[in-house]
């Protein structure tokens, strides 16, 4: 900070047209009186600065007392006291990234069918693997058998869910659906390294819900894969009838590294200020772009939108279209929906769908109209009617 810029220079000049003597000692009381405010405003900056470095210091040293030295987490960028040099990875990219970028096989988007019979048997497998989230761009994760985002998961309302989670990985991990009205304690308790736990839920509830890992610290866990996506459907006559359904899982990255040479890990400070590297739905950057969602004109697409975080909503926008129904949170009663929105807000843990009708053929991109989110990932194409050719924005 600097006081200089503060020394009135117009009474000098009066000054040394009028009376010099009295002039000049006003202009000198008056610069001095500038300074000391000045300084007084920069040590009262400073002192909150430094309260609020103390409070970091204490919450970081909490979470690496929590967090320890597990596997995955790169530690070496989080001195105690200090946010440091926070370094943005984003964007980095390898010289033949769109090569990889065509050659990426696409999370698979579409909604599976729902399981037939009374119980729907959902299992899934943990495991610390090396998943790509952006061209070119790996990442260690604590993720699923598939990778990150886990399998969508498509129930009925009323149906029997059991979960049955095997843990793959090196350490504790959980499973926590918010479709369920369980006892958290039992259902989603821990489970060691090699271990499996099951338990049952009815889907009473329709909607589109998220599911992750909920051990601690849930952050970490569910900024390292740990989330997907489970539609439990309405019966029939309830929504309209969708030609297309797509899921979509949006997600925040936080790297330790660039990822290109060798996999980034988790960078907790980075986590904490909420500064992502890279955003995704369906964990992989703009995979939508180079490999576009498609429907005829006409058709009626729904959307059902899950955002896993773990710290930033989704501000969900198609761009040359309205949303013609929305159903906010994911609540599923007519009287809860929304009709011709242009943006619709999907909370970190919450989910939302969205009905739409496009009647020209065209590119449409959908987006987290929270524009860094498309700068780091969150953007993908809905093909309307097979038209060639990409978005030049
Ligand atoms: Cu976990």
């Amino acid at each position: 900070m600097s006081t200089t810029s503060h020394q009135p220079t117009l009474p000098v000049r009066r000054a040394q047209q009028s009376d010099p003597g009295m002039w000049g000692v006003a202009a000198v009381l008056l610069g001095l009186l500038v300074g000391i405010l000045g300084f007084t405003a920069f040590m009262m900056w400073s002192d909150a600065t430094n309260a609020r470095d103390d409070a970091h210091a204490a919450r970081l040293a909490a979470t690496q007392g929590n967090a320890g030295s597990m596997p995955g987490m790169d530690m070496s960028a989080q001195t105690a006291g200090s946010l440091g040099q926070l370094q943005s990875f984003a964007a980095a990219a390898p010289a033949n990234a769109a090569a990889i970028a065509a050659a990426h096989k696409p999370y698979p988007a579409t909604l599976p069918a729902i399981p037939a019979g009374p119980v729907a048997n959902v299992n899934l497998a943990l495991t610390d693997r090396v998943v790509q989230i952006a061209p070119g761009v790996k990442y260690s994760a604590w993720a699923w058998a598939g990778g990150a985002p886990g399998p969508v998961i498509h129930v009925r309302q009323g149906q029997q869910v059991k979960i049955t989670l095997t843990n793959n990985g090196a350490i504790p991990h959980s499973v926590d659906f918010h479709a369920a009205r369980v006892a958290p304690d039992k259902a989603f308790r821990d489970v060691n390294p090699g271990e499996s736990i099951s338990y049952t839920f009815r889907a009473n509830d329709p909607g589109v819900f998220m599911y992750h890992c909920g051990t601690k610290p849930v952050l970490m866990h569910i900024a390292n894969g740990m989330y997907g996506a489970i539609v439990v459907e309405p019966p029939a006559g309830v929504l309209a009838h969708a030609d297309r359904e797509y899921v979509l899982v949006a997600s925040e990255w936080y790297l330790s590294s660039d990822g290109l040479d060798k996999p980034a890990q988790f960078n907790m400070a980075k986590a904490h200020v909420r500064m992502p590297d890279w955003m995704t739905f369906n964990g992989y950057a703009g995979q939508y772009v180079t490999h576009p969602l498609t429907a005829d004109p006409g058709q009626l697409v729904r959307f059902w939108v899950v955002d896993a975080g773990p710290s930033i909503d989704t501000d969900f926008h198609i761009v040359g279209t309205i949303l013609n129904t929305a159903y906010p949170f994911g609540s599923m009663r007519a009287a809860d929906a929304l009709h011709n929105v242009q943006t619709v807000t999907v909370p970190a843990g919450g989910g939302g769908v969205f009905d739409v009708r496009v009647d020209k053929p065209g590119l449409y991109p959908f987006v987290s109209h929270a524009f860094a989110a498309v700068d780091t990932g969150q953007v993908g194409l809905l093909n309307v009617g097979n038209v060639k050719g990409t978005m030049s924005h």
